[in-house]
């Protein structure tokens, strides 16, 4: 597998930029992952010319993957950037001196204005996380020059029809947050974990605006009973991805809206269709029918009438219903 790895020069009052650092001695290492091609290289902190370089890199090399990378110094962790916008505002100006406020980076306004990172992101935040390393997942790149490749590399790469070559983003803090030697084994699982991903089973990113998932949902929607009150994504540790509708209250457009959302940003390969496993909770708020949709991910449905004693009952006929709709696109 061909990895294309980016960091970024100095700019501002970023001396030193520490992905600079760590991506210019991953290029003096020979073969620093197993098995993977790793092209590193340095691209400049301005505008035009970062879209302009990374194009250029993605072309004159084909890689499998493209894992872009840049301080964002006020942040304590690595953030793994879901979302790149197509948006450019910041309070300094590029190394060339362009200082932007609210410009697009592609002033067509039929196009996407979020577009997602097609790396393994789930993947990626839980080995960071599993390897001790502080993490979070993040929904802002910003408005700089961090966001601006992003949102470049992933919509160049739509543009050519490469939907099998992966590309994100990852913000790093400085080295006073996490110090050189874990941020530079924290480079070491990111690479790891993106040459393990194929990327045919990048579901990912790819759910997003994917028609076969509307349809999903929309079936799973129709299938619910009336008062069905709201749907959520978890992680089995029972951290929220993504939920919608209210409780007592069903809005089924939101819930349509929040549903896609919540799937195309979470749900990746890592469903297993074959171990779907369902159980009731019961919980404070009411009683929860939880469909396990893999070692990572929880989906739960919770009725309006969920403490009554037909609930588990009602649950229980409506599941695999329910269901067969995400087997069958996984199938
Ligand atoms: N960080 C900046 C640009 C270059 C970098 O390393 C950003 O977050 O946009």
């Amino acid at each position: 597998m061909k990895i294309l790895l980016t960091g970024f020069e100095a700019f501002g009052d970023v001396k030193e930029n520490p992905t600079q650092v760590i991506v210019e001695e991953f290029a003096t290492l020979s073969n620093p992952i197993e098995e993977v091609d790793l092209i590193c290289e340095v691209i400049p902190v301005e505008y035009d010319l970062s879209g302009q370089r990374i194009r250029e890199l993605i072309d004159k090399h084909q890689p499998d993957a493209v894992v872009m990378t840049g301080v964002a110094a006020g942040r304590q962790k690595i953030n793994v950037e879901f979302w790149a916008r197509n948006n450019r505002t910041a309070t300094i100006p590029d190394n060339s001196g362009v200082l932007l406020k609210d410009m697009p980076i592609n002033s067509d306004e039929s196009i996407e204005h979020f577009l997602p990172s097609t790396l393994p992101v789930s993947k990626l935040h839980y080995a960071l996380k599993n390897a001790d390393i502080p993490v979070e997942r993040s929904n802002n790149a910003g408005g700089y020059i961090c966001n601006n490749i992003f949102y470049s590399a992933v919509e160049y790469l739509q543009q050519c029809g490469s939907d099998d070559v992966l590309a994100g983003f990852i913000h790093i803090p400085t080295f006073e947050a996490i110090d050189k030697d874990t941020m530079t084994e924290a480079y070491n699982v990111i690479l790891r974990k993106v040459a393990e991903s194929k990327p045919m089973q990048q579901l990912e990113a790819h759910l997003y605006m994917n028609p076969a998932i509307e349809r999903v949902l929309q079936t799973i929607l129709e299938k619910l009973p009336d008062n069905a009150s709201w749907i959520g994504l978890f992680t089995t540790d029972g951290l929220n991805l993504g939920y919608a509708g209210e409780l007592w209250e069903i809005d089924r457009a939101s819930v349509m809206t929040a549903a896609i959302e919540a799937l195309s940003q979470r749900v990746s390969e890592e469903i297993n269709h074959s171990l779907f496993s369902s159980t009731v909770v019961s919980a404070e708020k009411g009683i929860y029918f939880v469909v396990e949709l893999s070692e990572l991910y929880t989906l739960a449905i919770n009725w309006s009438n969920a403490t009554s004693l037909g609930t588990p009952y009602m649950a229980s006929k409506a599941f695999p219903q329910l269901l067969q709709p995400l087997r069958d696109l996984l199938d």
